[in-house]
């Protein structure tokens, strides 16, 4: 069986998880000296956000050159060396593949807005600009930008607009030009399998083909100048061509991948990628879970909390049925990640240390628990939450969240009740509260950097009572709980990567009460109150005679009750 089917991954952010050199910027070097904690959390593999140049408009998913590494955090020696340290553990890892658009700084950028007679000029997106009658000049269509703005930008020196899905610093690069595929394989691709790697987290996977002619996208909100494009630009008609041809390098070493495919909530569309027949993927994060209380149209255009028990059960189906016996695909179970905010935050409960306590470790196993590959993010081993409601919004330091607060601000004319609602949308939901630094101990700047330097983030207030040093002492931790999780998680892998997941009680509103059958029918019941007071629950019928308790966050004993936010996990045999 292939190595990353029964595996953890452990999520890092170089910016954000250790800064081995006081310049308040975490490094490569960093994570090499706290490599023996990651594999005391029992993980079998990293994920390293991109390291690689960049003028970081968007934290490094703007790749200047593929083939060097940001200074600040360290050297292609350092990613070697960090290379060998895994490997010597017995570990894998994994890069980021950023291949959707490069930096405008990329020096195949740079060629290709030099002239219209480039030899690059194809390998970026250009369009001639559309003219009013009386003479306005017109981007070629009306898609909005992930991050706001028209998805077009106007060059003066060549007179014609390029495409950028993202930031206007992040050009998308043409993939059906074949030479720039070519060179997407080489440079970003075999140059780092060459030095070992293990595979890639493939960001963006499915937005590599355009439709050619760019149609409007239909005007779904009036107050919009431009209109959301997903459906055009996501799942474009030759991706799984492009796919595939890229599969056939990676199976030349042997490299997994697991795709981030936002916009595919269809198992069927999910499968073209990740079947194993197709050669395509090995596994995609799906967006269901993450993606809920979310606004439709702007992500942030939404209130805190806004989600129901039955929508968080009916998505995780979704997600659990590539792996429902029927189907040759592989799955992903994650609740965090550079994008999102922390999970205790959004479907447990922060606001007193027992709750925050007792609500990560439900959602520890709430998500140990699901099949498919695992992923663990940065801090949510010790339960780290979002930024506090009393900052100001100057700590917001991501593209996404700064724009969205701009657009806010123009749009309303500063109307106060407006910029308030914003404010409180990002202290939930923005990406930035994933990107605090790493909470090591309780000295000043929590041990991420020296106690002279400043941070790049700032450090969260509540550093000396959540951080690595203190749960390491304390085995009623949360991370003496993920230690605990991940271990169970390894020894029956039939049951927790592998089982089949049934949803026993789909009704319910307060508890979330499912199955995982494994092998000789034997059985996970996992049981989770989602809820800050008690509730009824019947465990007597369901756990029957033989069965045993593995793992609980309380010390709860009744078969009748749960206590706010207790949950357990039984093995029947
Ligand atoms: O479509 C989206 C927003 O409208 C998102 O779901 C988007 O697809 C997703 O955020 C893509 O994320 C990845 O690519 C981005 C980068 O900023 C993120 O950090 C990365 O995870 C651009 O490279
Ligand atoms: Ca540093």
């Amino acid at each position: 069986m292939s190595w990353w089917k029964n595996a953890t991954v452990y999520q890092i952010y170089p910016a954000s998880f250790k800064d081995s050199n006081g310049d308040g910027i975490g490094d490569i070097p960093g994570i090499l000296a706290q490599l023996d904690y990651i594999e005391s959390l029992g993980v079998d593999a990293i994920w390293l956000c991109p390291m690689y140049d960049s003028p970081q408009h968007d934290m490094g998913y703007d790749i200047s050159n593929y083939e060097a590494v940001y200074p600040p955090y360290g050297t292609v020696k350092d990613v070697e060396a960090l290379i060998e340290a895994c490997h010597e553990r017995g570990m894998k890892i994994l890069l980021d593949l950023v291949i959707n658009h490069t930096s405008n700084e990329h020096a195949w950028f740079k060629e290709s807005r030099s002239s219209k007679n480039n030899d690059k000029r194809d390998w970026y997106i250009w369009r001639p600009a559309k003219y009013d009658t009386d003479g306005t000049r017109r981007p070629p269509n009306n898609w909005r930008s992930c991050f706001g703005g028209s998805v077009w930008e106007w060059d003066e020196e060549t007179q014609e607009y390029y495409l950028h899905l993202f930031a206007p610093q992040q050009p998308d690069l043409n993939w059906e030009n074949p030479a720039t595929r070519a060179a997407i394989y080489e440079s970003a691709m075999e140059f780092w399998l060459r030095k070992g790697i293990d595979g890639f987290r493939v960001d963006t996977v499915n937005m590599y083909s355009k439709p050619s002619d760019f149609p409007d996208a239909p005007v779904t909100d009036t107050s919009l100048q431009w209109q959301p494009a997903h459906h055009l630009f996501c799942n474009g008609p030759r991706i799984h061509e492009y796919i595939r041809e890229m599969g056939q390098v990676l199976l030349k070493y042997n490299a997994m991948t697991v795709g981030e495919l936002p916009h595919c909530p269809e198992v069927e569309d999910v499968l073209r990628y990740v079947s194993a027949k197709e050669k395509q993927l090995s596994m995609v994060f799906q967006f269901e879970i993450v993606d809920m209380g979310a606004g439709q149209t702007l992500r942030y255009d939404t209130v805190p909390r806004n989600w129901k028990l039955p929508q968080l059960r009916q998505r995780t189906l979704v997600t659990q049925r590539l792996m429902d016996g029927t189907t040759d695909g592989w799955s992903t179970a994650f609740l965090e990640n550079h994008d999102q905010a922390r999970s205790v935050s959004r479907w447990g409960d922060d606001t007193t240390p027992e709750l925050w306590a007792r609500s990560a470790k439900m959602l520890s196993m709430f998500v140990a628990s699901l099949s498919g590959t695992l992923y663990l993010y940065q801090g949510q081993e010790i339960g780290m939450v979002n930024g506090p409601s009393s900052w100001p919004i100057s700590e917001y330091k991501d593209v996404e969240s700064i724009n969205f607060y701009r657009f806010v601000r123009e749009t309303t004319n500063d109307d106060p009740i407006a910029l308030a609602k914003a404010k409180v949308a990002l202290q939930h939901l923005a990406r930035d509260h994933a990107r605090l630094p790493m909470q090591w101990d309780g000295t000043v700047n929590a041990g991420f950097t020296t106690p002279e330097a400043t941070p790049w983030m700032r450090v969260h207030d509540n550093y000396q009572s959540v951080n690595v040093k203190r749960q390491n002492l304390d085995g009623q931790s949360i991370l003496a709980f993920w230690r605990q999780m991940l271990r169970l998680r390894r020894n029956y892998p039939d049951v927790f990567a592998c089982g089949m997941f049934q949803d026993t009680d789909p009704q319910g509103e307060s508890v979330f009460l499912f199955e995982k059958v494994g092998e000789s029918n034997r059985k996970l019941v996992v049981t989770l109150n989602f809820t800050s007071k008690t509730q009824k629950v019947d465990l007597v019928n369901r756990l029957g005679r033989d069965y045993k308790l593995l793992i609980q966050n309380g010390d709860g004993d009744s078969l009748e009750e749960l206590q706010a936010y207790e949950g357990r996990v039984y093995l029947l045999t």
